[in-house]
């Protein structure tokens, strides 16, 4: 007779038989996909929750604090945000929907993992409720703040074809651009 501790159960028990793992290639500017426009998921199955697992490992492996499915090439309404110190707070949101809940604009120094060494001020509003589906396809809704605020706002551009160089200066983006075709050339 054998005997584990329910949490501890929990906490090793894979989803499936066979879980593996994968980090994925990120896309990055000006990567013409990155422009794509996302479509909403329809149902969340288990093809999904692998999805999110590799996200997570693919963001934290960066290291990361958000990553949405656009920037891994898979054109899905889905982000993976984890903005505590030690992966202590995964966040998914599927087709997550936001209003503003008060106009007032922050500003933050924002980077993204498809523009690597490029961090840049950008201004957005301070306080949202978003609406979304959870892992297993339940709907919640939130209302956030802070730093989870500001990278939600950032992921759901993704999920729009939008980066946050487009906030920038044309002559800005343009040199983000020639500097980051530089070294991708210098990679291939
Ligand atoms: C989006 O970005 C974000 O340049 C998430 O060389 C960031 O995780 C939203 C990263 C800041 C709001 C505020 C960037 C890693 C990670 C880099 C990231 C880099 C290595 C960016
Ligand atoms: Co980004």
């Amino acid at each position: 007779m054998l005997l584990i501790h329910a949490g501890l159960l929990a906490a090793i028990k894979p989803n499936r038989a066979f879980n593996i793992m994968a980090v994925l290639e990120i896309l990055e500017f000006p990567d013409p996909r990155l422009r794509t426009q996302a479509r909403p998921i329809t149902e969340v199955t288990d093809n999904t929750r692998k999805l999110i697992d590799d996200m997570f490992e693919t963001m934290y492996a960066a290291p990361g604090i958000g990553l949405a499915a656009t920037q891994v090439n898979v054109h899905q309404r889905l982000l993976v945000i984890d903005v505590s110190d030690n992966h202590k707070e995964p966040r998914v949101f599927i087709n997550p929907e936001v209003t503003v809940l008060d106009k007032e604009l922050g500003d933050y120094d924002e980077g993204c993992l498809s523009v690597p060494g490029f961090y840049e001020t950008v201004h957005r509003p301070r306080r949202i409720k978003v609406s979304a589906l959870d892992r297993e396809g339940v709907s919640f809704t939130e209302e956030l703040d802070g730093l989870l605020a500001i990278c939600l706002q950032h992921e759901i551009d993704h999920l729009d074809g939008k980066l946050f160089v487009d906030y920038l200066s044309p002559l800005k983006r343009q040199r983000i651009r020639k500097k980051l075709e530089k070294s991708q050339r210098q990679r291939a």
